[in-house]
C-alpha cells in the first residue's frame, strides 16, 4: 500500500506533467497527441524493400505482362496469380470515369496512386494505374455496374490502415476510394444515432459528437486516418469493446453498393427490427469482399463527465488475468478499457518513440496494464478505482501503479499503448498475428514462440486483454524463410488447436485468406463462397482477399 501511495503521490506532484485538469477533457483533445497521419506521413521505415515481404515479378499470361505476387509472409510461400478473366484498363474507361466523376475524382497521378497502392505496414504492393473517387452513392453505384460489365477487378479502399494487405491491389485493380463522401447527414441527440457517410475520418467524427456530449463506441489507434465505412467494413474493435461491444451491436443500419451496381437501403435507425434477415451483417467485416458500404448509421453513447486512467504493472501474465476479473467485478459498469503489454513491448515503445518515458521508472516490470474507467460522478468513479487499486497492491496482483493525473498523462499513457504498432515498423520488420485466445492460454503462445525463436527475433505480446485479443508481434531485422518457417503453421496450428481465432479484428485481407480453415469449418466456408458467388458472380470486389481464390474457382 505504501508503494502505491509513494507513486502516486510522486507523479501528482511531479514538475514533468502538465498539472491542467481534468480527465473528462480526453475526448475534447483526442488521446492522441500527434496526428496520426503525421505520424504515417513521416514514419521511416527501414524494412521498405518489398523484397523480404511481398516481391512481385512478371509473368506472360495470354501473351500479356502481368505481376506474380510471391507471398513470402505465408508458411509455404505462395504465389497469386492475376485473374485473366479481368480486363485491363482502357482509355475508353477511362473517358468513360471522367464522364461520370469529372477530372477530380479520377486521380492518375503516380505519386497518389503509389500511396494509395501501398498498405501501410509498406509489405504489400499493388500496381494499380487508377484510383476512382466517387462524391455519391449514385457515383458508387455507375462506377461499379460499369466495372461489373466489363469485369474490371476493383479494391474498395478507405483510410488504408489495415493490417492484412486488404486495403491495396495485389495487380493493377481499380482503387475506389469514398473519402470524398465524408458529410454527417444526421444526429440524434434524444437517441444518440448518428447517420453519416462511409468517408468520415473516425477521429472527425469523435470531434464531431464531442461537441454534441457523445462519444463513437470505438477508437483506435488509426483514428486519424481510417474511415467509418473501413472500420465498419473490417469489423474495427480497438480499444473501447469491452464497454461498448463489437460493430455487429452499434451499426444500426448502413447502404452498400453491390458489385452489379444495386444499392442496398438498409440505413435503418431502429433498435429493434426483426423483420427477416438482418442482411446488414454481411457487409460487417466483408472486407470490401461483398460490396461498397456507402452510408453508416450508428449508436453512439452519452460522453460521461468523468474519465480515470491507471497503468499498472504486474510480475506475472497470472496477474494480469485476476487484475482482469477482479477490474470486471468490482469496476463492471464504469470499466471502459483494459490493456495489456509485456516489458518488451514498452521498452520498444520507449526507444523507437519520442518525448515517451516510463511511467513507473523506479523498476522493470514483466507486464502493464491500462485500466481506464468512464462515469458519470467522478468523486465515486475515483474512489472505487482508488480503493480497487489499493486492494489490488495490497494482495499483490500488482506491483506498482500510477493514476493518470491530467490530460498530458492520460495521453502519454495511451500515446505509449497505441504507439506500440509504429515502433515496430521503426524496429525493422514485422511479422504480426492478431488472435483471439482463450485468455487463460494468451501468453502460453507467447512463451512458447520464445523458445522456439531464440535471439534469432523479439516476441513482442500486447492487446485487448479484456476482450481475450492477443497482438502477438515478432520484431526481427529483416524478413527471413528460415523465420518465417519456425513462426508459421506453427501459430496458426496453435491457435485453432486452443478453438481461438487467426483474426480477432484485423481481417484476413491478403494475408490470411488461405487460412480461413484454421479458424472456419469447410462447410462454413463453403457457404461464404456461396455467398460471395451470389451477390458478385464476376468476382471484381476486392479479388483474392478473404477467401482461398481456389474455393472461388471452383464451379
Ligand atoms: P482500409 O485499410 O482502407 O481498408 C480495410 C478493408 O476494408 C479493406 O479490405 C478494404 O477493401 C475495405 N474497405 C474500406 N473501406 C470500405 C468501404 N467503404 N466499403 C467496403 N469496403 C471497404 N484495427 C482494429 O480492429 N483495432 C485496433 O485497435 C486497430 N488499431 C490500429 C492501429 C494502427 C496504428 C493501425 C495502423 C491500424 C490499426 N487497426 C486496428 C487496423 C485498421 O485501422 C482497421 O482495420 C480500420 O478499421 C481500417 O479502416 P480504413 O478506413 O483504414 O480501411
Ligand atoms: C492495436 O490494438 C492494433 O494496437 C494493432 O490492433 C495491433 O499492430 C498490431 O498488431
Ligand atoms: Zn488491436
Amino acid at each position: 500500500m505504501e508503494k502505491w501511495r509513494l507513486t502516486y503521490r510522486l507523479l501528482k506532484h511531479s514538475s514533468n506533467f502538465d498539472r491542467r485538469l481534468t480527465s473528462g477533457h480526453r475526448y475534447l483533445f483526442g488521446r492522441t497527441f500527434i496526428p496520426f497521419k503525421e505520424n504515417f506521413r513521416t514514419l521511416e521505415c527501414p524494412s521498405r524493400s518489398y523484397v523480404n515481404g511481398a516481391s512481385v515479378s512478371f509473368a506472360r499470361v495470354n501473351g500479356n505482362s502481368y505481376a506474380v505476387q510471391h507471398r513470402y509472409l505465408a508458411s509455404v510461400a505462395s504465389t497469386t496469380q492475376r485473374n485473366p478473366d479481368f480486363s485491363k484498363i482502357t482509355s475508353d474507361d477511362i473517358t468513360y470515369f471522367k464522364k461520370i466523376l469529372g477530372e477530380r475524382g479520377v486521380v492518375q497521378d503516380e505519386e497518389k496512386l503509389d500511396d494509395a497502392n501501398t498498405d501501410w505496414m509498406r509489405k504489400h504492393k499493388g500496381s494499380s494505374k487508377l484510383m476512382l473517387q466517387p462524391r455519391t452513392t449514385k457515383e458508387v453505384s455507375q462506377i461499379l455496374k460499369y466495372c461489373n460489365s466489363r469485369c474490371l477487378a476493383v479494391v474498395p479502399q478507405g483510410g488504408n490502415t489495415g493490417l492484412v494487405g486488404g486495403s491495396v491491389p495485389v495487380f493493377d485493380e481499380v482503387i475506389i476510394n469514398v473519402g470524398s463522401m465524408n458529410n454527417i447527414l444526421s444526429f440524434d441527440k434524444v437517441s444518440g444515432i448518428l447517420v453519416c457517410e462511409a468517408g468520415c475520418i473516425l477521429e472527425n467524427l469523435i470531434s464531431f459528437l464531442d461537441n454534441q456530449g457523445f462519444i463513437m463506441p470505438l477508437d483506435l489507434g488509426a483514428k486519424g486516418s481510417c474511415q467509418i465505412g473501413g472500420n465498419v467494413s473490417t469489423n474495427a474493435g480497438g480499444l473501447r469493446l469491452i464497454r461498448y461491444g463489437s460493430l455487429h451491436g452499434s451499426v444500426l443500419g448502413l447502404e452498400a453498393v453491390l458489385a452489379n451496381g444495386t444499392v442496398l437501403d438498409m440505413l435503418g435507425t431502429l433498435r429493434k427490427d426483426n423483420t427477416g434477415y438482418d442482411l446488414k451483417h454481411l457487409f460487417i467485416g466483408c472486407e470490401g469482399s461483398l460490396g461498397i458500404v456507402t452510408k453508416v448509421s450508428i449508436l453512439t453513447p452519452p460522453k460521461l463527465s468523468s474519465v480515470n486512467l491507471a497503468f499498472l504493472a504486474c510480475e506475472d501474465y497470472a496477474s494480469c488475468q485476476k487484475l482482469l476479473l477482479e477490474a470486471k467485478r468490482k469496476l463492471g459498469e464504469i470499466l471502459s478499457a483494459f490493456e495489456f503489454l509485456d516489458v518488451n513491448a514498452l521498452n520498444l515503445v520507449l526507444k523507437h518513440l519520442d518525448g515517451l518515458r516510463d511511467p513507473l521508472p523506479s523498476s522493470v516490470h514483466n507486464f502493464y496494464v491500462l485500466i481506464e474507467t468512464t462515469g458519470s460522478m467522478e468523486s465515486h468513479d475515483k474512489e472505487k478505482l482508488e480503493a480497487f487499486l489499493l486492494q489490488s497492491m495490497n494482495s499483490g496482483i500488482i506491483t506498482d501503479g500510477v493514476l493518470a493525473q491530467d490530460i498530458n498523462q492520460t495521453s502519454s499513457f495511451w500515446r505509449i499503448r497505441e504507439g506500440i504498432p509504429e515502433a515496430l515498423m521503426k524496429a525493422g520488420a514485422v511479422y504480426k498475428y492478431d488472435l483471439s485466445v482463450p485468455p487463460e492460454k494468451m501468453y502460453e503462445l507467447v512463451e512458447e514462440m520464445r523458445a522456439r525463436l531464440g535471439s534469432a527475433a523479439n516476441v513482442v505480446a500486447y492487446g485487448h486483454l479484456g476482450d481475450g485479443n492477443l497482438h502477438l508481434n515478432i520484431s526481427a531485422p529483416q524478413y527471413t524463410d528460415g523465420l518465417l518457417s519456425k513462426i508459421e503453421p506453427f501459430v496458426y496450428e496453435w491457435t485453432s488447436k486452443h478453438r481461438g481465432s487467426i483474426s480477432a479484428e484485423h481481417g484476413l485481407g491478403l494475408m490470411k485468406a488461405d487460412k480461413i480453415h484454421y479458424s472456419k469449418s469447410p462447410e462454413t466456408v463453403l457457404l461464404m463462397a456461396a455467398i460471395k458467388k451470389l451477390l458478385d458472380p464476376n468476382r471484381i470486389l476486392n479479388p483474392y482477399k478473404v477467401l482461398p481464390p481456389s474455393i472461388l474457382s471452383q464451379s
